[in-house]
């Protein structure tokens, strides 16, 4: 079985959210075409309380952009983002959230980031997304959304990892690109690790 997973398509990436990725709201017209073709839609949710430590808001002295150590590993700090039933953590306007099966909650930890669906940045713990697939007999897990070089990088290579046949439909990704190249490393480490990367619909 294969299903469609769908990363992090909330108000706070697209333009006019706290954290815009350019063109974001592109890939809403691609993710409602594409549920049509698969009997399974998953959908991911970036969801940070409000005092969660990736926010450059919570460390005094830190800005938008430092990387610091949180634990033992790197954390980029962003913009207040996707805090939990705000307005910015809700799924785009127009998306087609009924043919949704299920939705995975992540960076729900205030001491960890999670840019993977499926496990925190410090692979602590489990979102229950690899559990919700295999249950449902899912092998082939076909990904898009935001972002390219950050939440579906990770995911996509933590699927693979788990031994899922990923594909990484990049017609419906955009990425942050803080730096100019960040979205072909993303693209050149996901291949690498095996996942198919699909360059048009
Ligand atoms: C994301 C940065 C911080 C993403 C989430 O969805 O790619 N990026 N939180
Ligand atoms: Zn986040």
């Amino acid at each position: 079985m294969r299903a469609l997973l769908l990363v992090d398509i909330q108000n706070d990436f697209l333009p006019g959210g706290a954290l815009p990725v350019p063109q974001g709201d592109a890939v809403v017209p691609v993710a409602n075409r594409l549920v049509a073709d698969y009997s399974i839609v998953v959908a991911t949710k970036d969801w940070h309380p409000p005092n969660h430590k990736s926010f450059a808001s919570q460390h005094p002295g830190h800005k938008v952009g430092d990387v610091i150590d949180l634990d033992g590993i790197p954390q980029r700090l962003w913009p207040d983002h996707c805090v939990q039933h705000t307005w910015g953590a809700e799924f785009a306007p127009g998306l087609a959230t009924e043919r949704i099966d299920h939705v995975v909650y992540k960076g729900t930890d205030p001491n960890v980031d999670s840019y993977s669906g499926f496990f925190d940045n410090a692979r602590r713990r489990a979102t229950g997304l690899e559990a919700w697939l295999r249950e449902r007999k899912i092998e082939m897990l076909d990904i898009m959304g935001l972002a390219t070089d950050y939440c579906v990088q990770f995911t996509a290579l933590d699927a693979v990892d788990l031994g899922f046949a990923t594909r990484v439909l990049l017609e419906g990704c955009r990425g942050v690109e803080l730096q100019p190249g960040d979205c072909a490393a993303a693209i050149d480490r996901m291949q690498a690790a095996g996942v198919v990367v699909v360059s048009t619909g």
